[in-house]
């Protein structure tokens, strides 16, 4: 009886894969709907992930990847807060030889072997496709309220400055304002209601770097006694279901999708990385927009 049991340990049988991912947070409906893609997928594939929620902090994040490290994990995938401090404990994967994978939010170091590849979306194509989107609708003219995402992270970073970029052709677009609602719903509805009680009417156009807090301008708008669409014209990045019910219903204009559906994506990385395959350094999602023409159609089929 204990020959045959023991056939089935046989050394063939693949291993089992240990994941660790270090997520930011559950800031927004993004991040929830990127936690799930890496959470499901994991599942389906029998894969063991080690999930930690950082709490938007990134010391909780680098505690995170070296309690990986320790548990000598198969790869580590990270979701960075900010772009900024990761050197010293890439260093340490590294020197453990585990391999790093880089997800959603890009990181700035020095050396760039520190880290297999990223996978994400290109948040400058996205600023920039927003800008340019704003600039026809409105004609080139209107005052500007800007809520930032987190500040030093890579999509908050990205969008202003590609934001910016696009405007610069039209003189008449001016920023008026810009302040951080830290990509939550209710940081959006905050600053916008000081906002609204600083410049009053002179705000035409918000310019939200997430549909979490075009959401909660929406909110501050509404409350303030104006009509979101008509006094105020929104525009956001994400592409979240709720965000995309609210073009079809009048109230955001305009956004630009940001796809947080990567697990699968992430998962065949890790195989291939483990595997010995090269894999492209960078690897972006494909991201399209929703305006009046096109939020309804696509409302049903809407995955996040
Ligand atoms: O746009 C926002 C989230 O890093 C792309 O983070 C992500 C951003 C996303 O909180 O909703």
């Amino acid at each position: 009886a204990t020959s045959s049991l023991l056939a089935f340990v046989s050394p063939a049988a693949a291993k089992t894969l240990t994941v660790g991912f270090a997520q930011t947070g559950a800031e927004s409906a993004w991040r929830t709907a990127n936690t799930d893609s890496m959470k499901n997928e994991a599942e389906k594939r029998g894969i063991i992930l080690k999930f930690s929620d950082g709490q938007g902090k990134q010391e909780n994040q680098i505690r995170a990847v070296r309690s990986f490290i320790t548990q000598r994990v198969d790869a580590i995938v990270i979701a960075p807060l900010v772009e900024t401090g990761w050197e010293p404990v890439l260093r340490e994967a590294k020197r453990a030889k585990i391999p790093v994978i880089i997800t959603d939010r890009t990181v700035q170091v020095s050396d760039e072997s520190l880290f297999v590849c990223f996978i994400g979306s290109d948040f400058y194509t996205e600023g920039k496709m927003a800008a340019d989107w704003l600039a026809k609708a409105v004609n080139g003219t209107g005052n500007i309220v800007e809520l930032q995402g987190t500040p030093g992270s890579a999509p908050a970073n990205e969008r202003r400055k590609a934001f910016a970029d696009g405007l610069a052709a039209y003189p008449g677009l001016k920023i008026i304002d810009s302040q951080s609602g830290d990509f939550r719903r209710s940081g959006g509805k905050e600053v916008m209601e000081a906002l609204l009680k600083k410049h009053g009417k002179a705000i035409q156009i918000v310019y939200a770097h997430n549909d979490d807090m075009a959401l909660g301008a929406i909110q501050a708008i509404e409350e303030a006694g104006l009509k979101p669409g008509q006094d105020i014209l929104i525009v956001s990045i994400d592409a979240i279901k709720e965000a995309v019910a609210a073009v079809a219903a009048g109230k955001l204009a305009v956004t630009v999708e940001c796809n947080p559906l990567f697990g699968p994506k992430v998962y065949d990385t890790v195989a291939k990385v483990l595997a010995g395959e090269t894999v492209p350094k960078v690897s972006y999602n494909k991201d399209e927009l929703f305006d009046s023409t096109n939020a309804a159609a696509a409302l049903p089929s809407r995955q996040y």
